[in-house]
């Protein structure tokens, strides 16, 4: 079994549901189990700052399928929840990204693991160190929470999530 922690975020429409409809396609997934999730953050846009704000979570999953059939399977879930592309790092309806896969370093064209900006986002390491207070970059040991502390992007804690099954009920 393999172990991934996935960032999702969503600034158009009913942002809430869009959450919870995709949290609910990754865990009824055959090779997917959503195994733990972190509290819903309300946060400002990061890069193309000219957006609604955004929700956020991490989750965390238990997975038999590779790095590349787990993006694949996101992909599907952003396309069937009816996101289109349009600017990049613009409003999206839910973008599900790849955050850690393992110990993995992954370089290919389409899958950077760990993701190459996922140390400069609060938006990642808040709530991912919610449900992972200790975790470490698989290449150089850094703690996550040493840079998250650097960060004055606003990140507010909108709803906190008491387990997976009620929050996609
Ligand atoms: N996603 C982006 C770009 N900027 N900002 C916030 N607050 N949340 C996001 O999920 C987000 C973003 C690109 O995927
Ligand atoms: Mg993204
Ligand atoms: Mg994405």
């Amino acid at each position: 079994m393999n172990s991934a922690f996935i960032s999702i975020g969503s600034n158009i429409g009913e942002r809430l549901l869009h959450l919870k409809d995709a949290v609910r396609a990754l865990h009824s997934h055959n090779e997917v189990s959503v195994l733990s999730m972190s509290s819903v953050y309300e946060t400002a846009p990061v890069g193309y700052t000219d957006q609604a704000d955004f929700l956020n979570i991490v989750i965390e999953v238990r997975t038999s399928i590779d790095a590349y059939n787990l993006l694949t399977v996101c992909q599907e879930i952003e396309h069937e929840l009816g996101r289109v592309r349009t600017v990049r790092w613009g409003p999206r309806i839910v973008d599900l990204d790849i955050l850690l896969y393992n110990n993995d370093n992954i370089n290919a064209e389409n899958l950077i693991v760990p993701h190459p900006r996922m140390h400069e986002r609060a938006f990642v390491l808040i709530p991912l160190l919610e449900i992972a207070p200790e975790i470490v970059h698989p290449d150089t040991g850094r703690f996550y929470s040493e840079e998250a502390a650097v960060h004055d992007q606003s990140v507010l804690l909108k709803q906190k999530v008491s387990g997976v099954e009620e929050f996609i009920q």
